[in-house]
C-alpha cells in the first residue's frame, strides 16, 4: 500500500507541497492538471514540470487523477474517435513521464453530486452532505447551489465552461440510456487499454457519486455487477478500479467490504479512496470523519478486506470535513484528510502486525 495525497497544483491550491510532505507516510502526490479541457491531450512539457516540481519537494507523481472523458465519447457522436485518439496521447504522455494509475469516471454531465458542500455538524466541523430533499430537480439549480458554495475554488469535475452548456448537454443525452452507455463506455476501453498495456499504465474507474441514477441521467459504475461487467468487458489488469469506499457505499444495498474483498482478489483494484459516510436517511449522509465511530462505515473492515486479499495499490484518505478554522476547497481541506493519513496508517500497521504475529 503506498499513501498519497491529492493535490490541485500550485496556482490552484493554498495548501504547499511542503506541508504535504510532513504528513507521515505520504510518498506520493496524486496530480491533475485541472485547466485543460476535457478531450485535449496533456502536454508533455506540462507533465514533466508538475513531476518535477513534486520530486522537487521530495515526493513522487504516479497518480493522476482524473483524466476528465469529453461527453462525445459518453454520448457516441462521431467526434467520439477524435477524443479517443487524444485521449490516447495523453496516456502515452503521462507514460512516458511514469505515470502507473489514471484515475477516472464515466458519468454523465456530473462527476459528484452533493446538497451541501458546507454542512455543519455538532463538533463545529463543515463537511459535504447529500439530503435528497435537498436536490433540485432543476439541473441548473444544483450549479448555481455548488459554484455559490466554493469558495471560489475549482472544483474537481465541475468545468464551468462544460456547465454552461448543461440545456445542450442534457439534450444530447437524451438518446442515451444505461444499455447504450455501456456500449459506449466499451467502445472506448477497447480503443484504449491496448496501450496502455503497451505504455504500462493502468486504467482505474472511480465509480458514480452517488451509485444511482440522479436528473434522469444514467449511471453504469453503481455496484458490484457493473464492475464485473466491466472488469470483464476488456479483460485486463490495465482495466482497473478506484475503489472510492464512501461512493459505492452510499447505495446501503452495496456491500463495500465484499466489493474490495473480490476485486482485490480479482486484481483490479488500483487505488483506493477511503472516506467514511454517516447514514442520517435511508440514502442521506454527510461524509464524515475517517474514523469508524464518526460514521456508518467500520474503517478497520475496510482496510482488512484490502490487506487480506492483497492489495498493494496505492491508497488516499477521500474529502476530509473542514476543522481548525480552515477554509478552502469543500472536501479537500489539509487537516481532516492528514488526521485521515495518520488514522488509516494505524489501521494497516496494527492489521499487519496482528497477521505478522500469528503466523
Ligand atoms: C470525487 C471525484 O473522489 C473524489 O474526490 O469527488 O471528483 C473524483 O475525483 C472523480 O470522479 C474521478 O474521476
Ligand atoms: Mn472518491
Amino acid at each position: 500500500m503506498e499513501m498519497t495525497f491529492r493535490w490541485y497544483g500550485a496556482k490552484e491550491e493554498k495548501i504547499t507541497l511542503e506541508e504535504i510532505r510532513q504528513i507521515p507516510q505520504v510518498k506520493g502526490i496524486v496530480g491533475t492538471l485541472m485547466d485543460i479541457p476535457a478531450g485535449e491531450v496533456w502536454p508533455k512539457a506540462r507533465i514533466k514540470a508538475l513531476k518535477e516540481e513534486i520530486e522537487k519537494a521530495g515526493m513522487t507523481l504516479k497518480v493522476i487523477e482524473s483524466v476528465n472523458i469529453h461527453d462525445d465519447i459518453k454520448i457516441g457522436k462521431p467526434s467520439r474517435d477524435k477524443y479517443i485518439e487524444n485521449y490516447i496521447e495523453t496516456i502515452k504522455n503521462l507514460a512516458e513521464f511514469g505515470i502507473e494509475v489514471i484515475c477516472y469516471n464515466f458519468m454523465p454531465v456530473f462527476d459528484w453530486v452533493k446538497s451541501d458542500l458546507d454542512y455543519h455538524l455538532p463538533d463545529g466541523s463543515r463537511t459535504l452532505a447529500y439530503i435528497a430533499k435537498d436536490i433540485p430537480a432543476d439541473p441548473n439549480e444544483i450549479i448555481q447551489k455548488v459554484e455559490n458554495s466554493s469558495n471560489d475554488f475549482a472544483l474537481p469535475g465541475w468545468e464551468p465552461e462544460r456547465l454552461a452548456k448543461v440545456k445542450e448537454l442534457f439534450e444530447e443525452y437524451k438518446g442515451v440510456d444505461e444499455q447504450k452507455l455501456r456500449e459506449n463506455y466499451e467502445y472506448f476501453l477497447k480503443a484504449i487499454i491496448p496501450t496502455c498495456e503497451a505504455v504500462g499504465v493502468k486504467m482505474a474507474v472511480h465509480p458514480d457519486d452517488p451509485p444511482y441514477s440522479i436528473f434522469g441521467l444514467p449511471r453504469i459504475v453503481k455496484n458490484r455487477d457493473d464492475l464485473d461487467w466491466l472488469c470483464n468487458i476488456v479483460d485486463s489488469p490495465y482495466n482497473g478500479i478506484t475503489l472510492c469506499t464512501g461512493s459505492i457505499a452510499e447505495d446501503p444495498a452495496n456491500n463495500v467490504y465484499d466489493i474490495l474483498a473480490e476485486f482485490c482478489k480479482r486484481g483490479r483494484i488500483h487505488f483506493v479512496h477511503a472516506r467514511n459516510i454517516k447514514f442520517i436517511g435511508e440514502k442521506d449522509f454527510y461524509e464524515a470523519g475517517h474514523e469508524s465511530s464518526d460514521g456508518s462505515l467500520d474503517m478497520y473492515r475496510i482496510m482488512k478486506a484490502m490487506y487480506d486479499n492483497g492489495f498493494d495499490g496505492f491508497i488516499r484518505p477521500d474529502h476530509g470535513r473542514m476543522i481548525w478554522d480552515e477554509t478552502g476547497r469543500p472536501g479537500y481541506g489539509l487537516y481532516d484528510r492528514a488526521l485521515g493519513i495518520a488514522y488509516l496508517n494505524g489501521l494497516w500497521e496494527a492489521i499487519d502486525k496482528d497477521a505478522k504475529t500469528q503466523k
